[in-house]
């Protein structure tokens, strides 16, 4: 085969997968119409695997907080957890979906931690009481979180059918699970969740901070 004739089915490969792959544009609200921030909206394949998770994800320490609040992760993806704060922090989850010690650390730890189950896992830190994230993590690398707008996007979607869920923090229950289909176009749902109001938890200011 030539380099002219591999190049030209090359471009032809690329045109079909573009030509098969959709969207997914989902927007989250509570029951009363308001939107909802850092909901995860999660499409898992209902027939064959996805594909393996690629990325390492992050969830910094910063200003004696997580960032971000919620993070949704596919199972088997490795996380790691800098402190860029000059105070030491000591964090933990004790979640069946991963149970978690990153004891008083400062700067990055030098192992990222792997997620190896999908479920929920809630994080803490022992010496600042505040401080809370969440990471989902799901069997799927299709997914997006909403934001203050409750949107959330998915792109390049590989044609077919999935399983849809919507997933928060403080949900009151979790709605019910739906199959969609996804075809060559930008599918847009409009989705509920009910979830409690966030509650700001006292932070003393940092000269108190011994760590
Ligand atoms: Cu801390």
């Amino acid at each position: 085969m030539t380099r002219a004739t591999s190049a030209g089915i090359a471009a032809v490969l690329f045109i079909c997968v573009n030509a098969l792959a959709g969207g997914l544009e989902a927007t989250v609200s509570t029951p009363a119409g308001k939107p909802v921030e850092d909901a995860a909206v999660v499409i898992e394949p209902i027939l064959g695997a996805a594909p393996k998770p690629r990325r390492i994800a992050t969830i910094e320490q910063r200003n004696r907080e997580f960032m971000p609040y919620v993070t949704i992760v596919q199972t088997g993806t490795l996380i790691e957890f800098p402190n860029h704060d000059p105070v030491k922090h000591h964090i933990y989850s004790f979640s069946p979906a991963k149970l978690l010690e990153i004891k008083l650390y400062a700067g990055k730890p030098v192992q990222p931690v792997l997620f190896d189950k999908p479920g929920e896992v809630a994080l803490g830190c022992n010496i600042h009481d505040w401080m809370e994230a969440y990471v989902l993590v799901v069997n799927s690398p299709y997914f997006a979180k909403t934001g203050r707008d409750g949107k959330a996007l998915i792109r390049n979607l590989p044609a077919g059918h999935y399983r849809l869920r919507v997933w928060h923090p403080r949900q009151k229950a979790e709605g019910p699970q739906r199959d969609i289909e996804i075809g060559g176009t930008t599918t847009r749902l409009k989705l509920l969740a009910d979830v409690t109001p966030g509650v700001v938890k006292p932070k003393p200011p940092v000269e108190s901070d011994t760590y």
